[in-house]
């Protein structure tokens, strides 16, 4: 196995701390010797080892004069765990191989202390995978002054979210549904708008493969605050935590709503809603719907990454529209975003896009 092949494989193990290990970073570790597998780990829990110490207690002695192939740069700080850099010092690693740089100024100087130490390091390889992986930690230390906002979308061929009477119940098929429970089980909030909240009645809980370390709270954008103190939300409230905007003429009305538990917010906009997130400890966002909160997040710029399931059915004109009065753009002037995921997902399609490329080195 060569230093990509190995960077590709601690990639894959990073992806097994999902949903158990944010707001701290996916991180995956494998370490070579002579192009051999002799230790790998991932970050399995938040506060618990870090990718590096979980590889090298897997490889013991056979450390020593191996590569590591980390997909963050190692830390150099004592946070709730020792420093990596220090730990692959004293393992006797000759080389370290990292994706991409570590942006938390608390335990970043892990490549300048390896260096000092005489270790061979090198980063960049698997930067833009890396960097897509850890997009909403990595969102963290850019002071956006709102969260990481993802958008899941289940759409029909024609762009079309329900049919003509609201009904959407299910346009895709059970793999792209597990697709979204395991999605969910990594953010801190799922969002939805009144109207989604009101007609759908979803109980926006994860009930997947991977079962969140916290729970994310539900987030409902409902200006003119619609929800119903009998709606599954509502009434589930006290068991998972359920943030309501509104406006703040409306938020008077919401006595019932808070008796239940409900966080209620008062917001003049999306945007300052979106502030207010950060500051009641939301980092990451998944919204589901519906067409106008879409929409009215793509035009504020305030959408970072669109997961689109797309399934093989049309639903006419007077289906309810994905994107509900988004605002037009001229051909000459769009921005294109970049895939950074297609497949299948049983008979539907999955793409993933960001609105900002990553950047082709860190
Ligand atoms: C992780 N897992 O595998 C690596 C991390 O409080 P601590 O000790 O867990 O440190 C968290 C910070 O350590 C995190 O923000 C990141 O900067 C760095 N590296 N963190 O949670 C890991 N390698
Ligand atoms: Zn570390």
């Amino acid at each position: 196995m060569d230093e990509a092949q190995a960077m590709d494989r601690a990639l894959g193990l990073a992806w097994r701390g999902w949903g158990r290990v944010h707001p701290n970073p996916l991180v995956g570790a494998v370490l070579l010797r002579d192009g051999r597998v002799v230790g790998e780990g991932f970050h399995a829990e938040f506060g618990g080892p870090h990718a590096e110490a979980a590889a090298l207690s897997t490889a013991g002695e056979a450390a020593r004069g191996a590569t590591a192939v980390v997909t963050l740069e190692p830390c150099a700080h004592v946070g709730k765990q020792p420093p990596c850099a220090d730990a692959l010092i004293a393992a006797g690693v000759r080389r370290v191989v990292y994706a991409i740089a570590d942006p938390n100024p608390l335990a970043s100087g892990g490549a300048d202390r390896l260096r000092a130490s005489g270790i061979d390091v090198e980063h960049g390889v698997g930067a833009e995978r890396a960097e897509m992986q850890n997009a909403a930690f990595l969102h963290r230390f850019r002071g956006a002054g709102r969260p990481y906002v993802a958008l899941k979308l289940a759409t029909s061929i024609d762009a079309r979210i329900a049919d003509s009477e609201g009904r959407s119940r299910w346009i895709s098929g059970p793999e792209a549904r597990d697709y979204v429970h395991w999605l969910r089980a990594g953010f801190d909030a799922i969002g939805v708008g009144g109207r989604t909240a009101a007609v759908d009645d979803a109980s926006l809980t994860v009930r997947g493969a991977v079962e969140p370390r916290v729970a994310p709270a539900r987030v409902i954008f409902d200006r003119s605050l619609q929800l119903s103190p009998t709606s599954v939300l509502a009434r589930t409230a006290r068991d998972h935590r359920t943030i309501v905007f509104a406006s703040p003429d409306r938020v008077q009305l919401g006595k019932a709503l808070t008796a239940l538990g409900v966080e209620l917010e008062p917001a003049e906009d999306l945007a300052a809603a979106l502030g207010a997130l950060e500051h009641l400890g939301i980092g990451s966002l998944l919204v589901e719907g519906g067409g106008r909160l879409a929409a009215a997040l793509l035009d504020a710029g305030a959408v970072d990454r669109l997961h689109w399931i797309q399934s093989p059915l049309l639903l006419g004109e007077t289906g309810i529209p994905a994107f509900a009065g988004l605002a037009s753009t001229p051909l000459a002037s769009v921005e294109r975003w970049t895939v950074v995921e297609r497949r299948a997902l049983g008979a539907d399609s999955l793409l993933v896009l960001d609105r900002e490329p990553c950047s082709p080195e860190s």
